[in-house]
């Protein structure tokens, strides 16, 4: 009950910060960044996204920080456009469920990337598989308008949710992020390594980008190459960074 009044009260920009994950191509070269949430509370220190953002989707503080989330990635976006090493870079932000069925919410993507300038085509929004138990139609109307302006979208923890194959045909999607959990063991796991595989084959024959998320290792990177993964995301590459130290791994060259 504590930490849900700190949440009510925290101030987006104050308490609560971005920090970047390098997304890399076959040849580790750096091609995007996914944004996630931190809370820096006032006497609790950094509190991790699992511990509130559950919360604030249940007391619905979700949306203005959603709201908050998607503003500061597009100016984080347009700062990053105007300086030649990271101009081509994307930002992937997570949407909830909760935001995303908002009767706003393109209006709200839209304002943000308006307000700031930001290229839509460096966009890109990652959803779950969850979404799907709300209305389909209304789901995919909303991400053709957004597509239709040059937005992105990725399904994030594919493989984890309950969604069919004949739903995920009907999304206009752009990528699957393969969850980190069938990652982990790739090597090990006989049915992870084939769950790994079969994600792959499916995105190639559905013309889909695929990344592997939660890669913490050289032989995992190799596997998922090996498999036809060429986009990867992990602590083998670097763990999520703050603005200027994003900014210090690119001019290290990755
Ligand atoms: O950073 P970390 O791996 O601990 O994030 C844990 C979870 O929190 C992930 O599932 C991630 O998708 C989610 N998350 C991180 N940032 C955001 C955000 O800005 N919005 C929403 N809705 N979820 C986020
Ligand atoms: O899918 P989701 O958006 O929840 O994933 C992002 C989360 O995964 C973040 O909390 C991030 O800190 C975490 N993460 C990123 N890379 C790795 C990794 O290589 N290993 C593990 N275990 N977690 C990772
Ligand atoms: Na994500
Ligand atoms: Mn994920």
């Amino acid at each position: 009950a504590a930490l849900e009044t700190d949440l009510r009260d925290a101030v987006p920009g104050r308490q609560f910060l971005l920090h970047y994950q390098p997304q890399v191509d076959q040849h580790g070269r750096l091609t995007g960044v996914e944004a996630l949430l931190r809370w820096r509370h006032p006497l609790r220190g950094m509190v991790p996204p699992a511990e509130f953002i559950p919360l604030a989707e249940e007391i619905g503080v979700i949306l203005p920080l959603g709201r908050w989330v998607l503003q500061t990635a597009c100016r984080q976006l347009l700062a990053w456009e105007g300086r030649p090493e990271t101009r081509r870079l994307s930002i992937a932000v997570n949407v909830s469920v909760r935001q995303f069925s908002q009767h706003d919410f393109v209006a709200q993507v839209l304002e943000a990337l308006a307000s700031s300038g930001a290229d839509p085509r460096r966009l890109k929004l990652e959803l779950t598989e969850s979404l799907l138990v709300a209305d389909v139609g209304d789901v995919v109307a909303k991400m053709a308008a957004l597509k239709a302006r040059g937005v992105g979208f990725a399904l994030d923890d594919f493989g984890t949710g309950y969604s069919s194959l004949a739903y995920l045909k009907r999304l206009p999607l752009d990528q699957l992020k393969i969850d980190r959990s069938f990652v982990r063991d790739v090597l090990k796991d006989q049915s992870d390594a084939s769950i790994a595989q079969t994600i792959i084959a499916l995105a190639r024959s559905l013309k889909l980008d695929v990344i592997a998320e939660g890669v913490e290792t050289r032989e995992q990177r190799d596997f998922l190459a090996r498999a036809g993964c060429h986009a990867y995301q992990g602590y083998f590459f670097s763990r999520p960074l703050a603005p200027a130290e994003l900014e210090r791994y690119v001019r290290r060259g990755g």
